[in-house]
Order: C-alpha cells, then sequence, then structure tokens
C-alpha cells in the first residue's frame, strides 16, 4: 500500500513534468474512475492472444515477434477492460495509433510505469509490470489495435452442443426439488455454478460452466437456467430433470456477460439471447436447443457526437412483458435496441438513443417501463416497453451501479425505484408512477446516504420493509466487508450497518461482501462473502425482519460466490 502511495505521488510528479502534461490532463484521461472502479472494469479479457491479428505499423517503434506476442496477452489481460479490445475508449482514453504515436515511447512509458492521479494503476513501480514490459508496451500502443476474429453462424454452429435432444428430455418435473426456491450461485473463478436449496441451505450439485461465469437467468417458465461464462459459453440447464443438468452448450463470441429468454405470452420457453462484449453484437438463439438463428451487430454511431465506434459492447439484456422484443443495452453508443422477435427474417429494431455507456438496469414494480443505468454519464435512463420510446433521462450520482435496482413504495412519494453508485455514497430514489404520483414520476425524489462509495447492488422485496445496499469495492475492508440497510418506512433515520463478513467466521480473505438476493418468500436475504479462490468464502443468510444471522453456508465447493440468483424471482423479476 505504502508502495503504491508513494509510487503514485512520485508518478504525479514525473508526469507534471512532462512537457505539455497538466494535471487537469491527468484527470481527464480517467473521468469519474476510483481506484475500485478501476479494479472493478479492468479485470481480464478472455480473448486468447493468438487470436488477435497483428498489423505492424511502419511509423511505429519496431517490437519483435515475441515482443508482440507478450504486449497483446499484458493488453488483454491488463488493459482492454478500461481502454477497450480496439482500444477506443471506454472507462480509460482511447489509445489508438493516432493519439500515441505524437506521444512517443518515452512519453507512454511514465504512464504506464507511474499511473495516473485520475486512477490509471502504476503498473511498474507496483511491480506488477517488469520495466521491459512497459518499455514493450508502450511501444507495442503505438501500433494499430490486434484485431481478433469474428464470430459469426458458423463459428457459433461448430462450437454448439446438444447434449440431451428436446425429445430425450423429461416432459414433467422428475426431482423433488422445490425449484422455486432453488438459488444459482456463480463460482467465479472455479468455473462453475452451485445450485443450492433454499431450505436447506445444502448445495444441490455444482455445475460446470464458461470461464469466470457471469450471471445466471432463468426461462419463463422456470424450468430452464441459461448460465454465461466471460468467455461467452452459455450453458442451459434443465431443472426438471432427476439431477439437473447442461442440456445445451453454445460459444457465443469471444468475451460475453448477458443472456436472457423470451417472456412475452405465447413465447415463453421459446428464444433465448445473449449479448457478447467481442465481437459487439448480439443473437438470439432457439429456446429449447441454443440454436443460434439470428445475429445483429451493434458496430455504428454514437448518440450525441455520432461518431463511429467499432466495438459498442453489449450490456444488459431484459426481456419485454408486454411485446415480443429483447431490451438490447449498447454501452459505447449509447443506445437501447429494441429487438422485437416475432418475425426473425423481417426483423425490427427500434434503436433508442438515450445516453452512453449503458450498463445495467431492470424493471420498475409495474414492469412497464425499464430503468437502465449509463453509468459514466451518471445518469439512469428509462424506456417505456409498451410504447417502445425513450420515457426519460435521470440524472444520478456518480457512476450508478443498481444491479436490476430495488422497487418499494416510498411512503411519501409513491412508487419509487433506487439505484446505488459506484462513485460516491448517495442513493437515489426515482419516482416511477407516472400516473398517480405523476409530479414525482422519473425524478430524484430522495438522496440517501450508505456507508460509501464502491456499491455494486442493491436490493429489496415486494414483501419487505429492508433495503439493503452493498459497497463491495470501497476501499475501507470494514465497509467493503458490511452491509447497510434502511427502514423503508423511516428513511431519513439513516441506515444500520451489519458486519456480514464478521457474521461468517471466515478467517483471512477480502471478504467482499457483495449482492444481497432474497429467496422467494422475501423472508430472508442472502449475501455472498468474496474471497480469493486460495480461500475460503461463504454465503450468509440473514433473516429480513430481525436482521438478525439466521444462516452460513460453508463448503469446500464453494469457491469465490458472487452472483446469487434465486429461481423464482429471476424467472419473474421480482426485485
Ligand atoms: Fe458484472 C451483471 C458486466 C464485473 C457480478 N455485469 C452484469 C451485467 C453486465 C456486467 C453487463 C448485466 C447483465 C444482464 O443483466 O444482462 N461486470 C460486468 C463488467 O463488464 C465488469 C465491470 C468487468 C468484468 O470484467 O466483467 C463486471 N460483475 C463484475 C464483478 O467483478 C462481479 C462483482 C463479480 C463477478 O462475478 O465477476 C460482477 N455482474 C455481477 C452480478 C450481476 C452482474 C452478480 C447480476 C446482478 C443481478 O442481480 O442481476
Amino acid at each position: 500500500m505504502q508502495t503504491r502511495k508513494f509510487a503514485l505521488v512520485m508518478g504525479v510528479s514525473l508526469l507534471a513534468a512532462l512537457p505539455g502534461y497538466s494535471w487537469a490532463q491527468a484527470k481527464a484521461d480517467h473521468p469519474g474512475v476510483t481506484p475500485g472502479d478501476l479494479r472493478y472494469k479492468g479485470a481480464p479479457v478472455p480473448i486468447k492472444p493468438e487470436e488477435a491479428k497483428e498489423t505492424i505499423s511502419p511509423k511505429a517503434p519496431p517490437l519483435s515477434t515475441e515482443e508482440f506476442a507478450r504486449a497483446k496477452q499484458m493488453y488483454f489481460e491488463r488493459c482492454a477492460g478500461c481502454h477497450g479490445v480496439l482500444r477506443k475508449g471506454a472507462t480509460g482514453k482511447p489509445l489508438t495509433p493516432d493519439i500515441t504515436l505524437p506521444k512517443g515511447t518515452e512519453y507512454l512509458k511514465v504512464f504506464i510505469a507511474y499511473g495516473t492521479p485520475a486512477g490509471m494503476p502504476n503498473w511498474q513501480t507496483s511491480g506488477e509490470m517488469t520495466e521491459k514490459d512497459v518499455d514493450i508496451m508502450a511501444r507495442f500502443l503505438q501500433h494499430e489495435p490486434p484485431m481478433p476474429p469474428e464470430f459469426g453462424l458458423k463459428e457459433m454452429k461448430a462450437a454448439w452442443k446438444v447434449h440431451v435432444a428436446p425429445d430425450k428430455r423429461p416432459t414433467r418435473k422428475m426431482n423433488n426439488l422445490d425449484l422455486q426456491n432453488l438459488f444459482s450461485v456463480t463460482l467465479r473463478d472455479a468455473g462453475q455454478i452451485a445450485l443450492i436449496d433454499g431450505a436447506s441451505k445444502k448445495i444441490v450439485s455444482t455445475i460446470d460452466t464458461g470461464y469466470a461465469v457471469h450471471i445466471s437467468r432463468m426461462s419463463a417458465s422456470g424450468r430452464y437456467l441459461f448460465v454465461i461464462g466471460r468467455d461467452a459459453r452459455i450453458d442451459m440447464i434443465d431443472l426438471w430433470m432427476e439431477k439437473p443438468a447442461v442440456v445445451s452448450t453454445i460459444k457465443v463470441g469471444l468475451e460475453a456477460r448477458s443472456v436472457e429468454t423470451s417472456k412475452f405470452k405465447g413465447y415463453e420457453d421459446k428464444y433465448a439471447v445473449a449479448g457478447t462484449y467481442w465481437p459487439p453484437q448480439f443473437v438470439i438463439m432457439k429456446g429449447d436447443t441454443l440454436e443460434p438463428l439470428k445475429i445483429v451487430s451493434t458496430r455504428g454511431m454514437t448518440v450525441g457526437e455520432q461518431e463511429y465506434h467499432p466495438e459498442p459492447r453489449v450490456a444488459a439484456i431484459v426481456a419485454s412483458h408486454h411485446k415480443p422484443e429483447f431490451v438490447v443495452n449498447v454501452k459505447e453508443t449509447g443506445k437501447v435496441l429494441m429487438a422485437d422477435y416475432s418475425d426473425l427474417t423481417n426483423l425490427k429494431v427500434t434503436e433508442i438513443a438515450t445516453a452512453r455507456f449503458l450498463h445495467d438496469g431492470g424493471w420498475e414494480s409495474s414492469q412497464r417501463y425499464v430503468m437502465m443505468a449509463a453509468n459514466q454519464s451518471d445518469k439512469i435512463v428509462v424506456v417505456d416497453t409498451v410504447k417502445t420510446k425513450l420515457e426519460a433521462i435521470v440524472n444520478v450520482g456518480k457512476i450508478p451501479h443498481p444491479g436490476r435496482g430495488a422497487n418499494f413504495k416510498h411512503p411519501k412519494f409513491g412508487p419509487v425505484w433506487a439505484t446505488s453508485h459506484l462513485g460516491d455514497e448517495t442513493i437515489s430514489l426515482i419516482g416511477t408512477d407516472p400516473k398517480g404520483h405523476k409530479a414525482n414520476a422519473w425524478k430524484v425524489v430522495q438522496t440517501l446516504k450508505g456507508q460509501g462509495g464502491g456499491s455494486l447492488f442493491i436490493k429489496t422485496h415486494p414483501k419487505s420493509k429492508n433495503l439493503w445496499v452493498d459497497t463491495t469495492l470501497n476501499p475501507d475492508a470494514a465497509v467493503s466487508q458490511s452491509i447497510a440497510v434502511f427502514d423503508i418506512n423511516a428513511l431519513e433515520k439513516g441506515f444500520q450497518a451489519l458486519p456480514i463478513a464478521e457474521w461468517s467466521g471466515l478467517g483471512e480473505g477480502a471478504k467482499r461482501v457483495v449482492q444481497p438476493e432474497y429467496n422467494k418468500a422475501g423472508d430472508e436475504v442472502w449475501f455472498s462473502v468474496w474471497s480469493a479462490k486460495n480461500q475460503q468464502s461463504a454465503i450468509v443468510v440473514v433473516d429480513d425482519k430481525t436482521r438478525k444471522l439466521k444462516t452460513v453456508i460453508k463448503d469446500a465447493k464453494l469457491i469465490t460466490p458472487t452472483g446469487k440468483f434465486n429461481v423464482y424471482n429471476t424467472q419473474k423479476d421480482v426485485y
């Protein structure tokens, strides 16, 4: 820590010594990025370096073949998450040769070695990169970005496997599991999910899935569970089988985060959809086999400046309850795409211009309006899924990160949807009832003060009077290891902090408390206590009414648990 701080100070003075470089510029390099945010966004990109084609740029300083290979690996592992695979910029600044070549090797080396005050890590002085690696990276950045391969129907079909054909699957539920209260738990670094029984809290089974598995979503019927890994592998699990198992698998690209299934009446379980970070596209698949049917590219112009973006990643996708449509968030261009799946041949995609850097979000309580966070723009965009149009754009705190958000009836302002923030300690409550509470609709009606920045998820349940807010990425361990809980009927009283990590009784470890998730009844809340792969982690279950510890789930198989998805709540979008 000490070294890092020192290095940052050193870095600042060195940066300031560079001709033409100022503090203001350093801040502009990573606008609004907190160190926690940077760590979160800067995770390795699962593209294999050898897959990305190199282009040697004659004007750039030379790199040997070995150096190119090394640079690509370092870039995908450490830099692409923030700067983009094609270096067109996302959380971090663009790093294309038109920008890097005029700066030159020595200038770039200083940035990489010492970081910037606004959040760029000090790769060399922190010991994470050697002086040689920094030199290689500085030269590499002046060449054209290596292009990872495209992934079309041919590649998807080659990677697609139906393990159990639909006609070989059971016609009724063959197990005694209480499916509605089953939880699918992401075991991030094990590349697995655990199915945990909501009543006994026992692991029913663990199932192998993609690399750094990310989220689980349920089919409309509640039978099929879809799990997506960062490596864009989707596993479709049939919960009706005697022992729930993967019945179909596909890889839909090189990097992904989102999967969803059709929920409109008449289309239940008919289609699945997945969005990819690379290539920038989404694909609609058959809901019972994952056969890829229709791929839609998201490359195009940004909102506002209307500049071409070659790599607009697909973030959250939700399925409309009012029309046969998927709501697809396109991050870098700031567009919400409404893809009408009723006719895949004559596919209609309505493009709604909102705000840039759309990430996560969910429904307000009537499930007509969808609330999506444009995180680096500090906004929540509201889309009306009945009229298929933009309803409002609401300014909130710094870097909203709601997960799917939290809906409740505010004693004064009526129905509200809430988001917490990565970049500050606030919680924004937005009025969501244009009919009953018109004056409050799409306005921040109240701002609460939570424990601190670094929040990722917020949650409540229609049967609960509690609002739970995590602060997983807060740099203070006491804050990242506890949870804030507000009484919905007395919000002005502030929060109570519960020491979830301490309750877990775990020893050494980061013990970051992440993602509250309710059981079906809405009377208990589950929290992951997330430590490193080689350390013990746990799930802490809290009684919602008393706010007291109910159970700690510990098991050698529970490796890096993060997201938890209660089958019923996920199927019905209850949050
Ligand atoms: Fe997530 C949801 C992207 C890092 C846990 N994450 C999402 C969604 C996106 C996303 C686009 C919405 C999917 C949807 O609804 O269709 N997440 C990203 C990233 O790009 C990012 C910042 C960096 C990365 O390299 O992946 C990232 N996410 C993380 C984590 O580090 C977390 C905390 C731990 C983990 O498992 O990796 C994490 N993300 C989650 C969870 C959800 C999620 C638990 C689903 C929340 C929900 O309640 O629906």
